[in-house]
């Protein structure tokens, strides 16, 4: 899964044309490099991020994910947690709802059993604004478990078809640098459960564990993604979507013999 953002600061100039270039650029670019989904988000996820209305929201996907489905022939995921935008995107043509809040916002639940759509259910605890405000648990791996096993529950009993769910730790979202590395080491009791998304691309986690925030993350976050799909891992979210093909080709010679 290749990451498209399209918030203004994703664009080196905030202009609607350098917007649609860029973004078919980018999209082109995940594409003949192996990308199977292109996630696409309107609204930043990262610490600290402020949130923004759902016109406006609106208003920065959905010409985009309808230009993505006229100029490829490929699945566009959306990354929102909210109802009407979930709506509106599927009017559009996506084919996977990217949900960091895993369906908990009002009318979400509902807006993905009518639609019927794949979901993708991520852990966070606390919301993007404050989460990394010394975020804490008992026991991380089996605390998001749980609570990813309770939003699958959830969306059985609401009329969600289990075959079309995800699960995602949510590195990152509301967890220190020893909670991420848990989760990652304990990733498999999380793959036993249901099909796992995870994304880690160039995330503060692989800063830190090169131990030099300012070094290229990809060769780290390559390395994280393989250690991900070795244990199971189904879909991985990253930015360096060629350098991540190529390690799990590798990864996939070596499995298959
Ligand atoms: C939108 N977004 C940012 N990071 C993410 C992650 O780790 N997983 C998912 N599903 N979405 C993410």
């Amino acid at each position: 899964m290749g990451i498209l953002n399209v918030t203004p600061d994703s664009f080196s100039d905030g202009g609607r044309f350098v917007e649609v270039d860029q973004a078919l650029a980018q999209t082109e670019q995940m594409l003949a490099a192996g990308a199977d989904i292109i996630d696409i988000g309107g609204e930043s996820t990262r610490p600290g991020a402020d949130a923004v209305s759902v016109d406006q929201e609106i208003d920065r996907v959905v010409p985009v994910i309808e230009l993505l489905k006229s100029r490829f022939d490929t699945i566009v995921s959306i990354d929102t947690s909210k109802a009407a935008v979930m709506r509106a995107s599927a009017a559009a043509g996506v084919g996977l709802i990217n949900d960091v809040r895993a369906l908990r916002e009002p009318g979400a639940m509902d807006a993905a059993v009518s639609l019927g759509l794949p979901v993708c259910l991520m852990h966070m605890l606390g919301e993007p604004r404050t989460m990394q405000t010394a975020p804490q648990y008992t026991d991380v791996v089996s605390e998001v478990a749980d609570f990813l096993k309770e939003r699958l529950e959830k969306c059985r009993s609401s009329g969600l078809d289990a075959g079309q769910l995800l699960i995602d730790p949510g590195f990152g979202f509301g967890k220190t640098l020893s909670h991420n590395v848990e989760l990652l080491r304990n990733l498999s009791k999380l793959t036993d459960i249901a099909p796992v998304l995870i994304g880690l691309s160039r995330k503060s986690m692989i800063g830190q564990m090169l131990e030099n925030d300012q070094q290229d993350r990809t060769v780290g976050s390559v390395t994280a993604a393989l250690l991900c799909v070795q244990q199971g891992a189904s879909v991985v979210r990253v930015h360096d979507v060629a350098e991540t093909a190529a390690a799990l080709k590798i990864l996939n010679a070596v499995k298959n013999g």
